[in-house]
């Protein structure tokens, strides 16, 4: 008897981490179409990818990736006609909405590249959000001028328009 309940408990517990395992790949918050841009090793790289909720209202609050040193969340400003790049503490993610994190706006840095980022490479990033936990995005490298994520946009240009002052160089993500 004592056998069998040992194997009943090892079940049970086998059973709740799947349960785990699966809430994750199905809670409430996505990451779809995740892109990058190419980078060299010791450079910073950008984050790009659509976020949909469809649970409560959450907020990412830190995303992290093995090819990278740190991630941050970022934004960009307009400051005198100048676009620069600034920290946030988090991203808010309305119930039921998605935001989009896309050149010009919102964004992952990269920083500390250990390895490039090499065109036609997915690269895993896990993002942490305070209540849904940690959540699974894929960034599909693009050239290292790409204002999309190539074959995944439909309708062609980004939402947001061109970059004011054209493309943006790979000097922009300085800081
Ligand atoms: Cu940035």
């Amino acid at each position: 008897m004592a056998g069998f309940s040992r194997r009943a408990g090892l079940g049970a517990l086998i059973g709740l981490v799947a349960t785990r395992a699966q809430a994750n790949d199905h809670g409430p918050i996505r990451a779809e179409a995740g892109w990058s841009r190419a980078a060299g090793a010791g450079r910073v790289g950008a984050g790009y990818l659509t976020l949909r909720n469809t649970g409560a209202a959450d907020r990412l609050v830190a995303a992290r990736a093995a090819i990278a040193g740190t991630v941050e969340l970022h934004t960009h400003i307009h400051e005198n006609g100048v676009m620069r790049m600034r920290p946030v503490e988090a991203i808010d993610l309305p119930a039921g909405g998605t935001v989009t994190l896309q050149p010009g706006g919102l964004h992952l840095m990269l920083i500390d590249l250990k390895q490039p980022l090499r065109q036609g490479e997915t690269v895993p990033v896990t993002l942490v959000f305070e209540k849904a936990g940690e959540v699974q995005a894929q960034l599909a490298v693009q050239s290292a001028g790409a204002r999309g994520p190539g074959g995944a946009m439909p309708g062609g240009p980004m939402p947001g328009g061109p970059m004011p002052g054209g493309p943006m160089p790979g000097g922009a993500h300085r800081h």
